[in-house]
């Protein structure tokens, strides 16, 4: 094979989709006549009613970002004590529980998903815990069938982080409508994003009607506040972009699936190299590409191919290396020791998210299929 040259400008694992900046200035003309900027105002209120059709939930409710809402979802469910979690999650995840003076327990993950391994739950649960955090790693759904009857049996709320899970599917039904409430991220690296932001989907009228509350200062009118709430909105400009970018984003998903289709061709051959996410079972987000390296098969560490990839312009990335449980202010909790997430600890060193965006020519894809394969010879 001849050695592929680097590409010439950087290649990103993402890009976010970018609507026609003149359509975009007719949004904004629309906010500058109604002077009204934030506080649900008609682009917050039509971006809401048409994102719960798409989600296919009974109850949305817009945050200025993702995890202000997974804040506003444990505050909403009055949690107390611990709540069981992943280690193989980016930062915001464990972070929530510690901002809300609750203790976070990790779990160890499974070796297929990458999710929450359902089955290593009940061992951790006591007499404070109060909850299961799981996150929908990479867009694929975890065991919400068994994560439901621990609950059920222990008297939990469950709370999912489908941050990387837009538009996915179980069995039919959108993936925020399991669990007590699901938090969605539309941060600009996201399938679907309004720059920054997110939302939580839930229910029931009167969970819908508390997290509105706490993320508004606890408002009820000019004179009554009835919770300790945050101010979480997001504002106008946000939800204008976010109505333009809806009208890309199933497109935008097509793209991924071309390029998914070239990255499973050209690495299926490759040994010691699989693909993770999308799942080839069920509905995916395509939100990323993400291969594990054996490094007894490929011959060399996923490090090694990160730092190789760099001299070729590209810029992989290693989530979530390292696991949240090494970080300085968990390490030392007992559920964080190596012991516990064995898997997590084996995973998280295999890991490496590749690029992955409409905008990435098939060929592109390819050629850095055949980087990858040159790092062999
Ligand atoms: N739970 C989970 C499981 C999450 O993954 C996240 C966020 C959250 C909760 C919290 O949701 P938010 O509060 O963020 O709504 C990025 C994102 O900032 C973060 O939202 C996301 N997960 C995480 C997985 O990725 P970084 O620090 O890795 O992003 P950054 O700036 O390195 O961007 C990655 C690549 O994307 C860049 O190399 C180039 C490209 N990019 C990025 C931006 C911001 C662009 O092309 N344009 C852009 O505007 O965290």
């Amino acid at each position: 094979m001849s050695k592929a040259k680097p590409f010439s400008r950087p290649i990103y694992i993402t890009r976010p989709i970018l609507p026609n900046l003149n359509q975009f200035k007719n949004k904004l003309k629309q906010v500058w006549q109604n002077q009204w900027l934030t506080n649900n105002g008609p682009q917050h209120q039509q971006l809401e009613k048409k994102l719960r059709l798409v989600l296919q939930v009974p109850y949305l409710s817009l945050f200025n970002n993702g995890t202000n809402a997974l804040l506003t979802a444990l505050k909403g469910l009055n949690l107390k004590g611990e709540i069981i979690t992943t280690p193989f999650t980016f930062p915001a995840t464990p972070h929530v529980i510690t901002w809300s003076n609750l203790q976070p327990v990790f779990c160890d993950i499974d070796n297929d998903t990458l999710n929450i391994n359902a089955s290593k739950i009940e061992s951790l649960i006591n007499s404070k815990t109060s909850a299961i955090l799981a996150v929908h790693v990479f867009g694929n759904p975890c065991n919400v069938q068994s994560i439901q009857a621990i609950a059920k049996k222990h008297n939990l709320k469950v709370i999912y982080d489908a941050a990387h899970a837009f538009g996915v599917e179980i069995d039919n039904k959108g993936i925020g409508n399991f669990g007590d409430i699901t938090m969605f991220s539309f941060h600009a690296t996201k399938l679907f994003h309004t720059a920054e932001g997110g939302a939580l989907s839930c229910k029931s009228k009167k969970l819908k009607k508390k997290i509105d509350l706490l993320k508004n200062f606890g408002i009820v009118s000019e004179e009554q506040v009835i919770e300790a709430g945050i101010n979480s909105k997001m504002n106008e400009i946000q939800a204008a972009l976010g109505l333009l970018v809806l009208k890309h984003w199933r497109q935008e998903k097509q793209k991924r699936t071309q390029l998914f289709k070239i990255y499973r061709r050209c690495l299926k051959d490759i040994p010691g190299i699989t693909i993770i996410a999308p799942h080839l079972n069920g509905k995916n987000s395509y939100q990323y590409l993400v291969i594990r390296i054996n490094q007894e098969e490929f011959g060399y560490s996923r490090d090694y191919v990160y730092q190789q990839f760099r001299k070729y312009n590209v810029f992989t990335r290693k989530y979530f290396f390292p696991l949240c449980s090494q970080y300085p202010h968990y390490k030392y909790l007992p559920s964080a020791s190596k012991s516990n997430l064995p898997v997590a600890n084996q995973v998280v060193k295999e890991v490496l998210s590749m690029p992955f965006y409409g905008n990435l020519s098939l060929k592109d894809a390819e050629k850095i299929c055949n980087i990858l394969k040159s790092f062999q010879l």
